[in-house]
Parts: structure tokens; sequence; C-alpha cells
């Protein structure tokens, strides 16, 4: 333990030969863009092509941000065209394997012609300037072929995450308003198929502003698709028709790019709204000098591209560096739990992103996995969703990266667009769990609730807010700009900061440290507690796999800490493990947050996009009826949760 605590106080400076070669590594970046900042992004907007260049850099009025005004550009003509021009039309775009373990490559040439095929088809179908197309797809190359042909002719996409259910696809089409629905007749998990074309047809029953639906034929059984003859129609029947040449239309910058669904405090989804040339630049940077993206590389984000993460650092930031992309459909434990390292192995990826929760189960299936296999060709690590734990880093950092490959923890929303604070991987010394600083150009505070920053080079804890308007900044909530308002820039409205929802803890170097959403952080008899440290501490003990934490409603504290605990494979549960576990915890951060119930269960409640759903597990700690569970990604683990192993002694 002793020693854990030493690693955990330890820094990862960068190593020299990594900082040698690194995009950045002459740390007065900072502050040549705090000088300037609409100068630094000015200047790295010029790294895009655009058909006419901005007048005016950005324009501010509160809350409401336009980036790159008069300039016009086309995402997709940045992605593929200049790179086929530029002399990389024979370089690997996207390698793609399938959960069953079919391959294919697509070179920026060929991906380029794709990308027009699907560009011609959607507006033979109709689909014009500004007309919205939903997506629900699985992660497979027309997915990123889809998103990058609505780019193309500027129709704004919204993807809808694969494994979302019909009533949240039929929601997100009526909210968007979709003319045009993408989708296939099934993709693979685990040895199964996804039905996607099933929950579609149920998504569009009754009325619906959908006209046409195009169809992937991805598990190869067309004549059991269920069909509706005139409305839909195979993606591959009418590519085989489309000419191959398309030209891109000039968008404005200030042109909607996308609307991404995400979930709210509230039950109806918020629809982000990004718009051209501010998320384009926003995306491309970072991806370049965050990742270290270098002509060679072999990149892997493991992220949907139903989530932001996928939108931003599976395509438009890759590819618009000219990088090959890696993607892979399945199952990380398909058809078994080496998967990702087989691929690894077999593809030479050289950069990893992936979420804490997937680093957590990779600890908690055990070294002999990554072990089986070559990770040589690794170079860096990069971890995002949620805040990491330091065993999680550790571990990550030792059996994944063999400890020569730096780790970027990246901070950032749906609503950033990009990633917000994060190491530098050829200047900053890393601290396991903290995502160092703001990235150039980004202007970030840890503020109270006044919105009072915490005293200059202090160390100190309170909410994060962003100061300034950043280019891939969200522009407002699809069809509720009075929401938009009111979620982010209500709070501290009268300094004009975006309020992000997480609280932070700044270090005396300054460096920030990602405490989670705000409202994980307790309030335990008038001691702040954050989730995560408790978590943290728990998940320090060697018979624990993962863990999850929350305040539930108490009399005379306030609020008492309800531990979910999952053990690692082979521990027993006992009523003497689960006081051992409390006694950890209190012995690790002091007897205030020693958890008053604990409960053993084999999985934790997560969203689909690996959350842990604290809201459910409050309610189940404060004994109420369950609410609304249709994000689970697995729905019994509800029940089996309820009647566990507990203790509530
Ligand atoms: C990119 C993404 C956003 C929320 C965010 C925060 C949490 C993301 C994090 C992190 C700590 C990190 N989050 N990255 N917390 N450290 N490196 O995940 O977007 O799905 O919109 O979630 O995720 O709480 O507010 P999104």
């Amino acid at each position: 333990m002793a020693e854990l605590e030493q690693e955990v106080a330890q820094k990862f400076p960068p190593a020299a030969d990594f900082a040698a070669q690194a995009n950045w590594n002459d740390p007065t970046i900072y502050e040549t863009a705090a000088a300037d900042p609409d100068a630094f992004w000015a200047g790295q907007a010029e790294q895009l092509v655009w058909s006419r260049k901005w007048d005016t850099v950005s324009e501010w009025n509160p809350p409401h941000a336009k980036w790159f005004l008069g300039g016009q550009l086309n995402v997709s003509v940045n992605c593929l065209d200049r790179h086929v021009e530029g002399g990389r039309a024979d370089k690997a775009a996207i390698v793609f394997e399938g959960e069953p373990g079919d391959t294919k490559t697509y070179t920026y040439a060929e991906l380029h012609q794709e990308v027009c095929k699907f560009a011609n088809v959607l507006q033979s179908q109709g689909v014009q300037r500004g007309d919205r197309v939903t997506i629900y797809l699985p992660m497979i190359p027309e997915a990123a072929i889809a998103m990058l042909a609505c780019a193309r002719i500027g129709a704004p996409h919204s993807v809808v995450f694969g494994g979302f259910s019909a009533d949240s696809l039929r929601e997100r089409i009526h909210d968007s308003g979709s003319k045009l629905l993408i989708t296939a007749d099934g993709g693979w998990r685990r040895g199964g198929v996804v039905k996607l074309k099933e929950a579609a047809d149920q998504a569009l029953a009754g009325e619906t502003t959908i006209e046409h639906v195009i169809v992937v034929n991805r598990t190869g059984k067309p004549e059991e698709t269920p069909w509706t003859a005139g409305r839909d129609l195979w993606w591959h029947e009418l590519a085989s028709d489309a000419s191959d040449q398309n030209e891109a239309v000039a968008l404005d910058s200030e042109d909607l790019l996308f609307i991404l669904y995400t979930s709210g405090s509230t039950g109806k989804p918020k629809g982000i709204a990004h718009t051209t040339g501010g998320y384009l630049t926003g995306a491309t940077t970072t991806c370049k000098y965050i990742f270290d993206l270098k002509d060679d590389d072999v990149y892997w984000c493991t992220a949907d591209v139903g989530w932001i993460t996928g939108h931003s650092y599976v395509v438009y930031g890759p590819l618009s560096n000219g990088a090959t992309v890696f993607m892979y459909e399945g199952a990380p434990d398909w058809p078994a739990r080496d998967r990702f390292w087989e691929l690894i192995e077999k593809h030479k990826i050289t950069i990893l992103y992936t979420a804490p929760t997937a680093i957590r189960a990779f600890m908690k299936w055990g070294t002999e996995w990554p072990e089986k296999h070559d990770l040589s060709s690794l170079r860096l690590l990069g971890s995002v969703g949620e805040p990491i734990n330091p065993e999680a880093w550790l571990w990550y950092h030792k059996n994944v990266g063999g400890e020569r490959c730096p780790i970027v923890d990246t901070w950032w929303q749906t609503e950033t667009g990009a990633i917000m604070i994060t190491p530098l991987p050829g200047i900053s010394a890393t601290k396991p769990a903290s995502a160092s600083r703001p990235f150039p150009g980004v202007s970030a505070l840890v503020v109270d609730e006044k919105g009072d920053p915490l005293p200059e080079g202090g160390e100190g804890v309170g909410l994060l807010v962003i100061t300034k308007p950043w280019p891939s900044m969200l522009r407002t909530l699809w069809g509720d700009d009075a929401r938009y308002k009111e979620v982010y820039w209500s709070k501290f409205a009268d300094k004009g900061y975006y309020f992000a929802g997480d609280g932070a803890k700044r270090d005396a170097e300054g460096d920030y440290w990602l405490l989670g959403r705000v409202d994980d952080v307790m309030n335990v008899a008038g001691h702040r507690v954050s989730t995560m440290e408790v978590e943290s501490a728990l998940v320090d003990h060697p018979s624990v796999a993962e863990a999850a934490v929350i305040g539930k409603a108490h009399d005379i504290k306030g609020q008492a800490i309800s531990a979910f605990v999952t053990l690692k494979e082979g521990i027993e549960p006992s009523p003497e493990l689960m006081a051992e576990l409390k006694a950890h915890v209190a012995k690790k951060i002091g007897a205030i947050c020693r958890p008053d119930d604990l409960f053993l269960t084999a999985e934790l409640p997560k969203t689909r996009s690996g959350k842990i759903m604290r809201r459910l597990l409050r309610d189940i700690a404060e004994g109420r009826a369950l609410g609304d569970t249709t994000t689970l990604a697995d729905p019994s683990v509800v029940s089996s949760l309820k009647d566990k192993y507990t203790d509530e002694s």
C-alpha cells in the first residue's frame, strides 16, 4: 500500500526521446496562446483548407459565440480531398475489423470515392443543404462514410448510438426533424446480431418526419431483414449506381455540422449543436498535438461513433490530420478477454485512446491477457469519459504502456466538442489521475459557488468553469436556446462563465484534478467528500475490481456514503471482507469517509456509454422505486443489485 502511495505521488515527465520528436515540446506554447487566444486559434485554423478565408476570428455576444466569420470551408474536403491531392491517396485512412474477424481497409482515395458516391446518393434522395439526417449504425466504416457524406453536402447529421432503444431513436429523430435515416440490418456484438433495422422500424411506426431509410447490409442476410417497400433502400444498391465524383458544397463557418444528443439532468435529451469551422479547428488541433499524430501512426480510439469521442477522435480529428484510423466493431471480451491486445498486436496500433471503465474491466480480468501479446508498437495512451483513479492509471501505464508510453487523461464534454484539459505528451510531467492543465488557447478556472476563483497559486477544490469562448464550443441546444442559456450560462451569468457541471481540484502547481460531476460530490456532515476519492480508496484494496459511491440522504449527517463494489475474479464475498473494506476506506482517507453501507455486486449499472448510473444507485441505496432505466447497458444488473449481498449494519 505504501508503495502505491509513493507511485501515486510520483510524476512522469516525458522521456527525452519522446519529447524530442513530439509535435509540441516547447512549454512557452501555453503563454503564447494565452497572450492572444484569437491569434493562436487563427493560426491553427490556417492548417485547414478554406474556400474563402474568414473576415473576423471570433465574435462573442454572451452566451453566443461565432468563429471564423465570413469563412467558408467543407469538412469532408479537409478530411479527404486535401489528403488525396496532397500525396496520401494510397495511404490507409480506415482499417476496419469486424467482430467476426472480417477486415477491410480504405485508402484515402477509396474513402474519398465512397463518400462522394454516398453524397450523390443522399442528394438523389432529395437531401438538401440544411436537411437533417439521422445515422443509427454499428461501428462500421459506413458510419464514417455517412457522416462525411452529410458534411460534404451540408446536411447536418445526428448520430444515434446503435445501443439506444427504439424509443430513444424515435425521440431523437422527432426532435431533430430528420428527413432520412441511415441504419443497418444489424451489427455484431458478442457473437450475436443486434437487430438495428427492427428497432429502426419500431422507431418509425406511426407519424414520422423520415421519408426514406437507407440500410447497410452488414450481416449478410438481406432476405431476413424486415422491409417496407418504397421507403427502405439498400445502401449497396444505391451506391453501386452512383458516380464517384461529387463537388463539395462550400459551407459557412457557422453552418451547422451536426447535432448530437446527450443526457441532461431532466429526462429530455439535449441536442448539442456544433458548427463547421470552429469545430473542425478544435478537433484537428487537439488531435494533432495531444495524440502527437505522425504520418506513420496507426491510431485507435475505441469509442463508438455514437458519442462525441467517436465524432471528434474517430472521424473528424484524425482524418482531418490525414492519419490512419483503426476501427473495431465489437466487444473487448469477444471471443476472449484479449481481443483488444490481439488487435493491437495484429494491426501494430501505436496510439490507444480508451475509457477508465474499460481499463478497470481489464484490471479485473487480470494481467495474463495483455501479457499474451506483443504491445510494443504502442507509443502513447489516452483516457477519457470519467475520472481515472490512480490505480487504473498505474495499471494502464505498466501493463499496457510498458512503462514507456505517456498517458494523456483528457477532460472534455459533448458540449466542448474537443479536448479542453489534458497533458501535452511532449511537455507535461503527468501525475496519475490528474488531467494536467487547459489546452493552449483554453481559459479555465476553478471557482467557488459565487464564481470567485481560488487564490492565485493556491490549492483548492471548487467548480470548473471555462472563462472565454473557444472555437469548438456548442453554439446552442437544437430548438431550445432558452435551455442552452439556463443549463450552461445562468449559474455564473454575471461573470459570463461556462459552467461545465464538474468539480475540480487545482493543486499548488496549477494542475487540475477532475472530481466528477458536481452532483457526485457529497457533503458528509459538513465535509466535502468526492465520490471519486472513496472509490479510489476502495479500488486500492486488493480484492476490489470496481467501485461506485454515492451520497445517500441521511437525517443527521446530511449525506452518508453508500458504496457499491464488484470484487475481483475468484474473491468470495463475506461479512468479514465487507467490514475490512469499510475499515480500509476509513484508514485511507479518514473516518468521515467510512461508508455507511456497502453493496457487493457482480456488475455496476452503467449507461451504454459506460458511465455508472449514480442516480440509480442512489435510488437503490435510499430504498426508492427505480427510476428510468432505459439507458442501461444491461438492465438485469439492477434486479441482481437489489437482492445482492448487502450489509446495512
Ligand atoms: C468526452 C465525454 C462529459 C462528462 C464530463 C465529466 C466526464 C469526461 C473526463 C471526465 C474526468 C476525464 N469526463 N472526461 N471526468 N476526467 N478525463 O466523455 O463527453 O459524454 O459529454 O461526458 O464526462 O464529468 O462532464 P460526455
